[in-house]
């Protein structure tokens, strides 16, 4: 069937082309087979992003997801009305939470529709609205390339997020004798006030332990350029929360580094930033790990430099918030300290901080069967596997504790968590995307053995496209271990946390993976060896001993449980 005639479908395209988007991930359903037909079957001359069909709307939401925190572009999906929209909120919530730049498109009934029932009918935008930066429904064909361009401005803003557009099946089906509009010019800011900057610049001067939080909108590649440029001439101290991961390179670590922050205050950095008497946070989002966590006492002083408003909490009352571009703002601190050096006794102080730290890297018993692994052996044995070129995606549960405290990564959105939704079944969806942007080198997915199957059919796709990907499950014996070990804490015993054992090397070779399994601790590195020197998607069944998974939420620095 050859159509010449633009319909409705063509100027959804064209925007996303006028955008920038080059991938596309999603599921069809009638009320947008027409989106589908032009985005696989494009008119002569027309250019549309790739099509990456996904088994579920909710893995294509995460990988959509993935796309914008790796490449800084926008992420796109698409799926059906009602239920292929429904599957979608997951992703979106997490994608908003975790400031990541995604729209998304949902088919909708056709107009005439909308209020009264029909098949497949949900009001979509509603839905959306109080989990999105922006949410609206399309009325009529010739608002769809101005609709488009608010989403992708939405998305894009001073704290990047998701965009959600319902598509009614009609309009979709339109004809339209209109074009797409470009993409407007992005509006751009410069370096926050420079008496503000000179102010912070004379108050870490005066400082005697000033600490840099990095967060998630500090991890872009712009701002960790201008901090390393900053370190490399006075090395102060960095803690990055989950989503700072990276900020740091190999060069700068010895000095700077002070590990990772979250979920439990009882970490070195916790310790640095209690002990701190000027806390300068870079793109720190409370929704990472909440203030009441790292400054319990509400008595640090704190100075933001973002690109929009802290959220006041009794706990995060900052002294000066300077608000602009975070590398340019850098860059300027930079000019503003010429000269300043750490006094002595903050350096000798900081080695005591970073022999602590590297301390806590070192197994710390014997497991309890000798099949099973220590977590830091398994950590230790990633991290010797894994070049600084590979992405590494972490899922939720107890081994995301154990990376995200013990897992070094030296560049910035190489070690990608969900940290503020926590949301379990990324792993997979995120390293097959890396896989797909960067194409040079492996990527690693990281889960426990019931995140894994949350998303695990996606290992078809993987398969699919061809993609080099090592997922290494941790094996507990299908607990939810880290819900389980908390439940322990507060309630000395555990509920709704056992589950029945899947083969998960038989369940990889199903899809056409390859499946490994580490029967003894001995085998761990030659069982990686063979995983990371194998081609297309690689599944690893590590057994891991948890016995002691209690004291990860243990030594708090003041009370903190809840
Ligand atoms: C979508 C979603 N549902 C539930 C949870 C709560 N949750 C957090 S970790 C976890 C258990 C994960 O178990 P597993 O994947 O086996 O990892 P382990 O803790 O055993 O390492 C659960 C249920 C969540 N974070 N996200």
């Amino acid at each position: 069937m050859t159509d010449t005639k633009k319909h409705g479908a063509d100027i959804v395209v064209d925007s996303l082309t006028n955008h920038g988007v080059d991938l596309i991930f999603g599921i069809p359903g009638a009320k947008i087979d027409r989106l589908f037909e032009t985005l696989e079957h494009p008119a002569d001359g027309q250019k549309a992003p790739k099509l990456v069909v996904t088994r579920h709307e909710q893995n294509a939401a995460f990988m959509a997801q993935a796309f914008a925190r790796i490449t800084g572009k926008t992420g796109a999906m698409i799926a059906t009305s009602g239920p292929g929209v429904g599957n979608l909120v997951t992703g979106l919530m997490t994608a908003n939470a975790e400031g990541d730049a995604v729209i998304a498109i949902g088919g909708q009934v056709p107009r005439k529709d909308l209020y009264r029932l029909t098949h497949q009918s949900t009001p979509a935008a509603q839905l959306f609205a109080p989990i999105t930066r922006y949410s609206v429904e399309i009325q009529d064909p010739n608002n769809i390339s101005e609709i488009m361009g608010n989403a992708f401005a939405a998305a894009n803003g001073p704290k990047p997020g998701a965009a959600f557009i319902s598509l009614p099946q009609d309009v979709d089906d339109a004809e339209v004798t209109t074009s797409a509009l470009p993409a407007a010019a992005d509006p751009k800011m410069g370096a926050a006030a420079t008496t503000d900057l000179a102010n912070l610049a004379d108050r870490i001067k005066q400082a005697k332990l000033p600490v840099f939080l990095v967060g998630m909108r500090g991890s872009s590649d712009e701002a960790v350029a201008a901090l390393q440029e900053l370190l490399a001439v006075i090395p102060f101290p960095v803690v990055e929360t989950f989503q700072g991961s990276g900020a740091i390179s190999r060069e700068l670590e010895a000095e700077t580094f002070f590990g990772r922050v979250g979920l439990f205050r009882n970490q070195i950095g916790d310790k640095l930033l209690q002990q701190s008497d000027l806390v300068i946070t870079l793109g720190y989002d409370a929704i990472e790990y909440e203030p009441r966590n790292w400054n319990k006492e509400a008595n640090l002083h704190i100075v933001t430099l973002d690109t929009t408003a802290a959220q006041i909490d009794n706990n995060f009352l900052p002294e000066a918030q300077l608000i602009g571009d975070m590398a340019a703002s850098l860059r300027q601190l930079k000019t503003d300290l010429v000269g300043h050096t750490l006094p002595a006794e903050t350096v000798a102080k900081l080695g005591e901080f970073k022999a602590e730290l590297l301390a806590a890297d070192e197994p710390n018993y014997t497991p309890a069967e000798a099949h099973l692994n220590h977590p830091l052996a398994v950590v230790k044995a990633i991290q010797e596997h894994v070049t600084d070129d590979m992405t590494v995606s972490l899922d939720i549960g107890s081994h995301y504790i154990w990376m995200a405290r013990h897992f070094r990564s030296y560049v910035p959105r190489h070690l990608l968590i969900s940290n503020g939704m926590q949301t379990l079944g990324v792993g997979l969806p995120w390293a097959m995307t890396a896989a797909l942007v960067r194409p040079d080198a492996k990527s690693v997915s990281v889960s426990g053995d019931s995140g894994f199957f949350f998303s695990g059919p996606e290992l078809e796709t993987a398969v699919r496209l061809g993609l080099n990907t090592v997922s290494i499950v941790w094996n507990d014996n299908y607990h939810y271990n880290m819900v389980e070990f908390q439940e322990e804490m507060k309630y000395d015993r555990s509920a709704g946390v056992k589950l029945g054992p899947i083969d998960i090397v038989k369940f990889a070779e199903s899809m056409g993976a390859t499946g490994l399994r580490v029967d003894s601790p001995d085998q761990l590195q030659s069982v990686l060896d063979q995983a990371f020197a194998t081609e297309g998607p690689v599944v690893v069944d590590i057994p891991v001993d948890y016995s002691h998974n209690y004291e990860l939420g243990g030594q708090l620095i003041g009370s903190q449980m809840g």
